[in-house]
């Protein structure tokens, strides 16, 4: 096993550095640079202390005065050995500090080995080391709260106890294989199927879940749609408070789309410019329009952009059309440009929607309607209470779980105990590779290789 160095604050100008180490060479690597009152390996676990880092390959001339905390294992974030260095910051410090762990043969930690080797020491399950991953990337106040509930392991333990129960269905299925079937008896059976539906619930559930958590693990998506010049890419300056896409009078001015971020009341918003949406002979306009075709698909809310000038039901067409394709997704009717339009009092679109806003985001007039519709939706789409994050890999996964069970279910309706053996023990495989009790190489570096290095 290798003994592993990384900055663990972010690289720049700061009051001091991290730099974590871990592995069982730690003491020996340490004993050499560090001189205080006491050797690093003769000190108490849990303890922090002060001295030199010297540089022995150079005079042993002082590195830096800096901090150690000690960790022993297994009582450490790794399991393994750790201390921490605490060092000042800035670009040069740190990293003669990390240059001389490296010389004396101490690894490079690649991101996310530190939890890595959490997770292999039985320190943390797979779903926990996720939310560690979730809560550093938090964008918002409440996906860091729900990352840190995840990481008491409640999600795991539920996996976990339904995995239990489906392998002990499993042996009683297969100790019955050697018996005929009308020795296991109907009650049994009566309770095979309850379990088996209920834990199907149970993944239902979860994966309604999974858009809830999307949006607060990415952002509020929002989707600016609209007919060529109607003013998405002025209304998305608007909204961000600075010139980021480009403004014209020619219909077609954005080709593919643009995205940037707000905050709106401290939610996360990522909004998304699109190429106008019409048919179109043009080729480049056609890609485009393709392209917001499918970032509309992934948005959580869409404003369509109506140029007033044109007739409020000018874009009546293109309303019915979008709400067709993404039935699921709410849209917002916003009416542009009422500061050169002419009042129009035959108002027909207020039967497709309540939500008729009447803007200007040339002269940003309306804004603030805006921001209250967005907060109104938002609040409509996530589930303030819940103390799991889902994420793709758990959904796909627990697709998975819902398969093999249904056809557990149907190879029981026909007493076909040993295919229904086979599902149920695939399904609690796939449970186990959430949870991470069962696992590959393969999804270990994936999940881990999207942390950032020093975690
Ligand atoms: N008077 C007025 N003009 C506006 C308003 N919003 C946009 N415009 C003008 O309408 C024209 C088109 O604006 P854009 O923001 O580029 O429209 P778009 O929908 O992004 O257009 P494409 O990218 O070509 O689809 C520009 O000349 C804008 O200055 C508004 O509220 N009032
Ligand atoms: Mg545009």
């Amino acid at each position: 096993m290798k003994t592993i160095a990384a900055l663990a604050t972010p690289p720049g100008v700061s009051g001091i550095a991290v730099i974590r180490v871990s592995g069982p060479e730690v003491f020996s690597a340490i004993d050499k640079i560090f001189q205080g009152k006491q050797k690093p390996s003769e000190m108490k676990s849990h303890t922090i202390h002060y001295g030199d880092i010297i540089d022995i390959y150079n005079n042993n001339i002082i590195v830096d005065k800096a901090i150690i905390s000690i960790f022993k294992a297994p009582n450490s974030f790794t399991g393994d050995d750790v201390i921490e260095i605490s060092c000042h910051g800035g670009k040069i410090t740190p990293s003669l500090i990390l240059d001389l762990l490296y010389k004396m043969g101490i690894s490079p930690a690649e991101p996310g080995e530190f939890t890595k080797m959490a997770f292999l020491n039985g320190k943390m399950d797979l779903v926990q080391a996720e939310a560690v991953a979730d809560l550093i990337h938090s964008i918002s106040v409440n996906s860091s709260q729900t990352a840190a509930r995840q990481l008491n392991g409640n999600f795991s333990k539920s996996i976990s106890d339904l995995r239990q129960q489906l392998i002990k269905i499993c042996s009683l299925l297969e100790i019955d294989l050697d018996f005929i079937n009308d020795d296991v008896e109907f009650s049994d059976y009566d309770r095979m199927n309850a379990l088996i539906n209920d834990t199907i619930l149970f993944c239902e559930n979860l994966i309604n879940q999974y858009k809830a958590d999307n949006i607060l693990r990415s952002g509020f998506h929002i989707a600016i749609i609209g007919y060529p010049n109607s003013g998405k890419s002025s209304l998305f300056n608007a909204l961000l408070n600075k010139n980021r896409a480009i403004v014209s009078n020619i219909p077609g001015t954005t080709r593919d789309y643009i995205e940037d971020y707000i905050y709106v009341n401290n939610i996360p918003v990522k909004l998304i410019d699109t190429a106008g949406l019409r048919d179109t002979i043009d080729i480049i306009e056609l890609d485009g329009i393709k392209l917001a075709e499918n970032m509309v698909s992934q948005a959580d809310l869409i404003l369509l952009i109506n140029d007033l000038t044109l007739g409020e039901n000018h874009s009546n067409k293109l309303f019915e059309y979008i709400s067709n394709k993404f039935k699921e997704i709410p849209i917002v009717i916003l009416q542009n440009k009422i500061d050169i339009a002419t009042t129009n009092d035959n108002n027909d679109l207020e039967q497709y929607t309540d939500n008729n806003i009447y803007i200007s985001a040339k002269k940003s007039i309306g804004l603030h309607d805006i921001s209250n519709i967005i907060v109104k939706y938002y609040n409509l789409s996530i589930n303030p209470s819940q103390n799991i994050l889902v994420n793709e890999r758990h959904k796909a996964l627990l697709i998975n779980v819902i398969e093999e069970l249904s056809l557990a279910k149907n190879a029981l309706k026909t007493h076909s105990n040993e295919l229904a053996a086979i599902n149920i023990r695939n399904a609690a495989n796939y449970f186990g590779e959430i949870s991470g009790e069962s696992f590959n190489n393969d999804v270990l570096n994936s999940i881990f290789s999207k942390f950032c290095i020093g975690k």
